[in-house]
């Protein structure tokens, strides 16, 4: 006999830390679009776990690559070579066009290396006086919880009481070439920054600010690092979100999709010689670039193109956008998105956005509010056009009703 949602709920909130507000449904199997809580009932999955779940869940030719390779080898550290390496260097080198990879595990690991890579090539290469590298960042930007990254976030959640933090970080708006402008210093080092911030409600920078950006960027020898974490692997319905601003980064950033949510796996791509300053023993990690998480990102990355799951979420992201934006409801202030990277902005007086993402649950969608008033929209990248159609139907009668 399984153990009652009740007991669950209990248990975790008993020897648990309490730093998630989960919505009230356990989870325990899961299919592409789909997942099934522990009494059967079936719910189309409209976040994805954060975007790490783009290609689905439980993708079988994802799962089969882990299985064979867990049986394998899982881990060697860097002490030793494996052979799983090399293939996810060519692989992600030759998907992305970079020519330098650090493979990572977590997200926010792969943002901390960045930084480090970074600092070290404003003092070896840029000749920055040592200690005195700046790195610019946008207000209202997520790109982790360690105490490098938390330590310039502007949402006092995420970093009140956890300082004292590490100084050498500026914050601008986001959106505003200007204001880059104004802060770059001889010092700085690095513009880091999301093609579109997720965390902050799917914001879309203004059209041109990426070239803006570049340029600026170029101009005063700025290592331009794009968080496409959240943005990248097909979310926004290209392989890279600076595909949409016509730009390249210098440092690119992927995590989340990157395992098709098996495992953490992240990575640091470069194309100029940022990784090139990081020497043996300098930087490193137990599991970063272990052969189950190289093979895994093999298979995963392998999906997202053989399947066309990039050019479906561009496909399905536009009918997703289009139908949203068709719904009359004088709940809803805004409707934005790229690909399948997608928020509704409800206005304050329609109530908390997590009234209506509970009533969606009742409904068979499980979507994620963020600050307030948002709901995020982000299914697995294999959605179809009946499932989106049916979403939207369900989107239309909860957003009709009133919570507030
Ligand atoms: C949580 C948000 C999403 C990210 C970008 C780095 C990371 C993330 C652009 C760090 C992580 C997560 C973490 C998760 C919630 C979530 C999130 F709501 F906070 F903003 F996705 F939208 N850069 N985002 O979005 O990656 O270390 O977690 O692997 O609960 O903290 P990580």
């Amino acid at each position: 006999m399984s153990r009652s949602v009740i007991d669950l709920l209990a248990t975790e909130a008993r020897f648990g830390a309490q730093n998630y507000q989960p919505i009230g449904v356990v989870l325990t199997r899961g299919e592409g679009v789909w997942v099934w809580d522990t009494e059967g009932k079936r719910y189309l999955d409209c976040l994805s776990a954060y975007s790490a779940v783009s290609q689905g869940h439980c993708h079988p030719k994802i799962l089969a690559a882990m299985v064979e390779q867990a049986q394998r080898l899982t881990l060697t550290s860097r002490a030793f070579h494996n052979d799983q390496l090399a293939p996810f260097y060519e692989e992600i080198a030759a998907l992305t066009g970079s020519h330098k990879v650090l493979p990572m595990n977590s997200g926010a690991e792969a943002v901390e290396s960045a930084i480090k890579s970074v600092r070290k090539w404003g003092y070896e290469v840029k000749g920055v006086p040592d200690g005195q590298a700046e790195i610019i960042v946008c207000a209202n930007n997520f790109h982790g919880r360690t105490l490098g990254i938390v330590g310039f976030s502007t949402d006092p959640e995420t970093h009140g009481h956890f300082g004292p933090f590490a100084p050498g970080f500026r914050i601008i708006p986001f959106g505003d070439a200007t204001a880059l402008e104004a802060a770059i210093t001889p010092n700085t080092v690095a513009f880091l920054v999301e093609p579109i911030q997720g965390e902050a409600g799917v914001i879309i920078p203004p059209s041109g600010y990426f070239t803006e950006v570049r340029e600026l960027c170029t101009a005063n020898k700025i290592m331009l690092v794009l968080d496409e974490i959240q943005t990248g692997l097909g979310r926004t319905g290209k392989l890279l979100a600076e595909q949409h601003e016509g730009i390249e980064a210098d440092v690119t950033l992927l995590g989340k999709a990157l395992s098709g949510g098996f495992y953490p796996v992240s990575a640091v791509l470069s194309n100029n010689d940022v990784l090139g300053t990081l020497r043996p023993g300098q930087h490193g990690s137990t599991f970063g670039g272990n052969p189950l998480a190289c093979a895994v990102a093999r298979a995963a990355m392998r999906v997202l193109v053989e399947e066309g799951m990039i050019e479906n979420a561009a496909l399905q992201g536009a009918r997703f956008l289009d139908g949203l934006k068709d719904i009359r409801a004088n709940t809803i202030r805004e409707v934005r998105g790229r690909g399948l990277m997608l928020a509704v902005e409800l206005y304050p007086e329609a109530g908390p956005a997590r009234r209506y993402c509970e009533a969606l649950q009742g409904k068979g969608i499980l979507a994620k509010d963020t600050h307030e008033h948002t709901i995020r929209i982000a299914p697995p990248l294999v959605i179809t056009s009946e499932q989106v159609d049916w979403a939207l139907e369900r989107f239309a009668s909860t957003l009709t009703q009133d919570f507030s």
